[in-house]
């Protein structure tokens, strides 16, 4: 008898909405309580203090939140936002999930789950499988999964049959590792969620600068005199960054936010470590806020980049020595027109000029921020080059405090690249593979994430392995990537926390509990540490300091090492298990295969960490050319059809990506519900939708529809035509086809969709 099919989305089921108003500013108390609640509410009074005063502190571990990056000198005692503090709770959690919870709770039982409540039930204690036709995961020794594992995977006609996931979270160390396994098991196929996140700001600017990270430090940031800030929301997602926005505005900073909504972390923030932010009195931020169109970003960054040529305020000297491609670009800023260019933005001509003088001010000294909001759109490669463009206009590119600055999500998605998570390394990283590993590395290019799902859909693709994630809730177009996952021989997850793409399995299941970052090394062993590399290239240790949740938990550089052994046998000659054992040796190998990481046991031992270098610090370009490029690209945005909305998903307050920690997105002033679009209140009235009318939501892309059910409209300041509802809920919408250009990033936050009362 063949197993009920398992549903792919949550369950349709509201929570019990609770309306407040919208927050001006960021953090303060309620930020310091509601961290305490959850940390202490989850893994008690000592191991949540023994926790948070190791959190980002030198000695202690790497907040597993987001990648912003520490001081690089004084800490304080709390060097965690409350974002961090819930990461820290969902993870040192005294709940577990254990053999006999699986037992107890069939995988059809645990769909009816919320992504809430299978946060709430704790930490994966032991390896458990779910066999062909069992309806229960059961226990299964390491040796048994290993054994499993490279059965399958053997038993492939040919390597590229295999995918190899990455999520962000996974350190230096373990990354390193599953690489190398990956490709001497002979496949590129490393999809990784920066697929789904910064891919078209790598893109982007390898394409313009030579290098496709960020150009700026924190110093850099607290003493720009201007900084923009699109698509981002960091009181939410990178609530660290507000201390460094402050510090920026005492210097005298001009802090410009773009963004369709106007969230409270870029308005004001109150510092809860400061007497004046526990007074609750905040801090303005932006001083300026255009409130942008969803994906009108580009002709808004060509609004400003046409008066910097109309005021004649270009950095000629620059343009001449380091750039190309600037006549080209000039001639296809003067033949706009500046009502298109409002049209497209909902920008005024009048605010484009004033953005365009305030960058070009002073010493030019400008940082542009920004993160999902300019990245996951059909034209975010294109729209991000024109953020490149107008700091080549101005010379604000590899100097002090001016650069780019695009703020990555998980604390170690940076990382993870640098050490050869990619579809497609360049040839010397390979070359370097080959030399100090002896053997031949595929060269043809692996598969991306929707390369990925298309070829499991497609039967191309037999294995899936996930180092971390939630692959499933993460990827678009859940129902199409839930038949993809469906269809594999084998779907493996090395994981933490249960979540709901453990239950769309392929033939077989294995969920592989790790370590988390907080807890230390099997055997109790605390010498040994993982290091990672932050949103501004810092690499620095990060030593787990608590007990393990369970004693049959292994490292994720164990569990990669000993896949590898079972898998490769005889045909490698890398000894897997000594690599586990001792992660200096495996530092010492990062050392000789890439550049930047010289003396890296030595260095990264020192406090702080290092910086890897920049090329375009030193005005190098490592580009095609030799220079830094302007790219041209015609205009080209989303305009949404008679009727339709353009709808971006995002996150709520209480979730980090697909982990839900809880029902409040509190500075948008929502309560218990994540079953809601944010609607301009025009478009609701025009659709005869009062507010909290329950709505369904269909999807529309060449010709084919998908639809959401049962949402709550809520009513929200923002411009007309543009919408918002949360992720994951709101995936099925994203069309598998639907992805960025060069980038093939999924198309997150340009979905065009109409909207209907419920029936
Ligand atoms: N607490 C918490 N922290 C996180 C995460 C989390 O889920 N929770 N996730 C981590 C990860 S992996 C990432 S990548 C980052 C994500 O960090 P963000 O990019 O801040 O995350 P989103 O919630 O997707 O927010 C996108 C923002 O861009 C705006 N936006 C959307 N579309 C447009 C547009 O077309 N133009 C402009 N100008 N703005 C737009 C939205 O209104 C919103 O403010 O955060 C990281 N940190
Ligand atoms: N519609 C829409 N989709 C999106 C986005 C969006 O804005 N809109 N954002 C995209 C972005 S920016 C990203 S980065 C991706 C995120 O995609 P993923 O990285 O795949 O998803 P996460 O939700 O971060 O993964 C959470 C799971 O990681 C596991 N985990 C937690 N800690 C550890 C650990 O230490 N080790 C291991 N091995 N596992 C651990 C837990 O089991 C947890 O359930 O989603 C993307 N998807
Ligand atoms: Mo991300």
């Amino acid at each position: 008898m063949s197993a009920p099919i398992i549903p792919a989305q949550p369950p349709e089921k509201l929570t019990g909405i609770q309306v407040g108003k919208t927050k001006l500013s960021a953090a303060g108390v309620p930020a310091v309580a509601n961290s305490l609640k959850h940390v202490y509410g989850n893994s008690g009074l000592l191991r949540g203090t023994a926790a948070m005063l190791k959190l980002n502190q030198m000695g202690g571990f790497d907040c597993p939140s987001c990648a912003w990056p520490d001081p690089d000198d004084h800490r304080s005692a709390f060097e965690f936002c409350e974002n961090g503090a819930k990461a820290i709770a969902s993870e040192t959690t005294k709940k577990r999930v254990t053999p006999d919870f699986f037992a107890d709770n069939s995988v059809a039982e645990l769909a009816e789950w919320s992504d809430y409540e299978m946060d709430q039930a704790g930490r994966i204690t032991q390896p458990v499988v779910l066999r062909e036709g069992a309806s229960h995961y059961e226990e299964i020794s390491w040796d048994d999964a290993f054994q499993l594992i490279a059965h399958e995977l053997n038993a492939l006609a040919s390597p590229d049959e295999a995918v190899f996931y990455t999520s962000g979270r996974a350190t230096n160390e373990a990354a390193f590792l599953y690489q190398l396994f990956v490709r001497q098991f002979g496949t590129n196929n490393l999809p990784d969620c920066s697929n789904m996140c910064h891919e078209s700001s790598g893109a982007a600017l390898n394409q313009s600068i030579g290098v496709g990270k960020g150009t700026v430090t924190l110093k850099d940031l607290e003493t720009a005199e201007t900084v923009l800030i699109m698509g981002q929301n960091p009181g939410t997602n990178h609530p660290r960054m507000l201390s460094s926005l402050q510090k920026a505005v005492e210097n005298g900073a001009t802090i410009i936010a773009v963004n369709p909504m106007k969230e409270a972390g870029l308005t004001g923030f109150m510092h809860p470590q400061q007497m004046k932010g526990m007074l609750g009195r905040a801090t303005p931020l932006a001083k300026h806020f255009l409130q942008v169109k969803l994906n009108g970003d580009q002709a808004l960054l060509k609004g400003i980049a046409k008066t910097l040529v109309e005021d004649g305020t270009l950095d000629q000297a620059f343009i001449k020595e380091h750039t190309h491609g600037f006549e080209a670009y000039l001639q296809h800023l003067v033949g706009l027109n500046w009502a298109d260019l409002e049209n497209l933005s909902g920008i005024s001509q009048a605010d484009m000029q004033m953005v365009a003088r305030q960058c070009a001010s002073g010493d030019r000294k400008l940082i542009t921020c920004w993160a999902m909001g300019l990245t996951q759109h059909k034209n975010a490669v294109a729209t991000i080059q024109e953020v490149v463009n107008i700091h080549l206009l101005l010379g604000a590119l590899g100097r002090e405090s001016a650069g780019v600055c695009p703020v990555r999500g998980h604390s170690n998605v940076q990382g993870d690249r640098t050490m050869g998570i990619f579809e497609k390394m360049p040839e010397w990283f390979m070359d370097n593979l080959d030399r100090v590993f002896e053997f031949k590395s595929p060269r043809h290019h692996g598969w991306d994430v929707v390369a990925a799902i298309k070829a499991m859909h497609e039967g191309r693709g037999k294995v899936f392995y996930a180092l971390g994630g939630n692959f499933l809730q993460a990827t678009p177009d859940t129902e199409y990537t839930a038949e993809a996952l469906r269809r594999c021989n084998l779907t493996v997850h090395i994981c933490t926390k249960l979540n709901r793409s453990h239950l769309v399995t392929g033939r077989t299941g294995l969920i592989l509990p790790c370590l988390g970052r907080s807890e230390w090394e099997e055997g109790g062993d605390l010498t040994q540490f993982c290091s990672v590399e932050n949103s501004m290239s810092v690499v620095h240790a990060s030593h787990g300091t608590l007990e393990p949740a369970s004693p049959h938990l292994l490292s994720e550089p164990a569990i990669i090492a000993r896949t590898a052994a079972a898998t490769l046998g005889d045909r490698s000659k890398v000894n897997w298990l000594e690599l586990a054992s001792n992660y200096d040796l495996i530092r010492d190998l990062i050392e000789k295969v890439i550049p930047g990481f010289e003396n890296f046991n030595d260095r990264v031992r020192q406090p702080g960490g290092f910086y890897l270098p920049s090329t375009v610090r030193e005005r190098v370009w490592k580009t095609r050319t030799g220079k830094a490029e302007f790219n041209t690209h015609a205009l080209d945005i989303l305009v949404p059809g008679q009727g339709q909305l353009v709808l971006q998903t995002f996150r709520s307050h209480d979730q980090f990506n697909t982990t839900v920690y809880g029902l409040n997105d509190r500075y948008r002033g929502i309560g218990n519900e994540r079953r809601i679009i944010f609607m301009n209140p025009q478009d609701m009235k025009d659709r005869e939708i009062g507010p909290l009318e329950p709505v369904d939501l269909t999807s529309h892309f060449r010709g084919e529809t998908r639809h959401a059910h049962g949402f709550l409209a809520i009513p929200y300041d923002q411009p007309a035509g543009s919408c918002a509802a949360y992720f994951p809920e709101a995936n099925v919408l994203v069309p598998i086809d639907s992805y960025a250009d060069v980038s093939l990033t999924p198309t997150s936050k340009s979905v065009l969709i109409t909207v209907k009362p419920s029936v």
